[in-house]
């Protein structure tokens, strides 16, 4: 499912991020940089270690916020470590999952990038309900593409990676762009 948004098309779509054809692939990460299972497994997997020495190098990220790096092995030009809340255990869940993913694509244009890919931030390992999720992140994309002056991306995409995060996300993203 595809929309344009103020110029830029915004897909929602079901796959492996690692394999997108895209300038920005955005890490579900946390505050350590330190990269675990779920998709920071599959892209440090895809991109080589040199993506972690290259976190390591940097240290930190705040909840909430999110850096870009380079992006190893991998096609893409920049790996954007994005720091989503843990649900039920990191405050203001809401606002710091919005603010992640606004800030992914900050950092993306702060990069020249024209296009980025973003996953289900904190909907693994860090237990974000996907049906609130999906909402807080579809907003946070649609508002970046409305309201955002900065804003010169042609292209995000959303990649899911099961076909009920897909499902929802798909359902979700039809109902707020009607
Ligand atoms: N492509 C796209 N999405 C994927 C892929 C993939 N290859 N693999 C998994 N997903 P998670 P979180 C989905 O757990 O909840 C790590 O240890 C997955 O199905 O990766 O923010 C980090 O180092 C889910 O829908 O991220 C952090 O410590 C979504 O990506 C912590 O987990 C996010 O799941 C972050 O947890």
């Amino acid at each position: 499912m595809e929309k344009i948004i103020n110029n830029t098309s915004v897909k929602i779509k079901q796959g492996d991020i690692t394999k997108e054809k895209v300038d920005a692939i955005v890490n579900a990460a946390n505050s350590h940089l330190k990269m675990g299972g779920g998709v920071a497994g599959a892209i440090r997997r895809a991109g080589g270690e040199e993506i972690q020495k290259e976190c390591d190098k940097i240290g930190y990220c705040p909840l909430g916020d999110a850096v870009a790096i380079n992006a190893g092995k991998l096609d893409a030009k920049y790996v954007i470590h994005a720091v989503g809340p843990r649900y039920g255990i990191d405050p203001e869940p809401e606002k710091n999952l919005y603010n992640a993913v606004y800030n992914s694509l900050k950092r993306a244009v702060e990069k020249n990038c024209n296009s980025i890919a973003l996953p289900a931030i904190s909907t693994g390992i860090f237990g974000y309900p996907l049906d609130e999720a999906s909402e807080i992140i579809l907003r946070a994309i649609i508002d970046f593409c409305e309201k955002d002056a900065q804003n010169t991306l042609e292209q995000i995409v959303v990649v899911l990676f099961g076909d009920k995060d897909f499902e929802v996300f798909k359902d979700k993203f039809d109902k707020m762009t009607k």
